[in-house]
């Protein structure tokens, strides 16, 4: 599950090409945000491109039924996605900006922006969704400008494949992780062909940090 997550976050650095092949659609509804408790401090809001940690409660909206709740169900814990990048419902990406730490949302979502006509497992066709969202904790994400700034070693604003190498292996490493060099290799070829747009063999920090503005 942890190796999950974590191939997740690294792959993080690739998802943009996938929101690429989604193409132009018809303009789509809004999610309703009501905010229900505003913390005093805010030192930090959330940006797209940010790993956020979050507990969550899902309703249907039609009869009010709870389908699922990170603090009562599976692993009980709070679960961690990047924003922004299409890795959760289009209705957390766009209902999640601007966000304190300890904030907390009620989030109304028409079914295009959750699982659609088709719906999916507990939810049925076309369902409106209602999520009470509570931010515990924001971290820089993988697609950061703090997190570039980490991997440019030579601080040239643009990343080598050793940089992005060097970046993977310090990170499995500090996940307990021994990969093969032929395994990382691997995952620095796929990270080049799909991030360094102009092929010039560096992944500039435009390159890097750019966020379709789909959402
Ligand atoms: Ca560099
Ligand atoms: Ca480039």
């Amino acid at each position: 599950m942890l190796l999950q997550r974590f191939i997740m976050y690294v792959l993080g650095l690739c998802s943009s090409v996938f929101l690429l092949v989604s193409g132009r659609k018809l303009p789509v509804p809004e999610v309703e945000v009501e905010v229900v408790h505003k913390p005093f401090m805010c030192f930090r809001k959330t940006k797209f491109g940010d790993m956020l940690l979050v507990h969550y409660e899902g309703f249907l909206e039609g009869n009010g039924t709870m389908f699922h709740s990170s603090r009562l169900h599976g692993d009980k814990i709070p679960v961690w996605f990047t924003l922004g990048n299409g890795e959760v419902l289009k209705g957390w990406d766009k209902g999640m900006q601007n966000m304190c730490t300890g904030e907390k949302r009620k989030l109304t979502i028409p079914p295009l922006l959750a699982y659609g006509k088709e719906g999916k497992g507990k939810i049925p066709p076309s369902s409106t969704l209602v999520f009470d969202m509570e931010l515990l904790e924001i971290r820089d994400g993988p697609r950061s400008h703090e997190s570039f700034q980490q991997m440019d070693l030579n601080s040239d604003w643009k990343l080598s494949r050793q940089e992005v190498k060097d970046y993977l292996m310090k990170e499995f490493g500090q996940h307990g992780y021994q990969a093969e060099d032929t395994h990382h290799e691997g995952m620095v070829d796929d990270i080049f062909n799909m991030e360094d747009e102009d092929k010039d063999g560096f992944i500039t920090t435009r390159e890097f940090t750019f966020v379709h503005d789909e959402f």
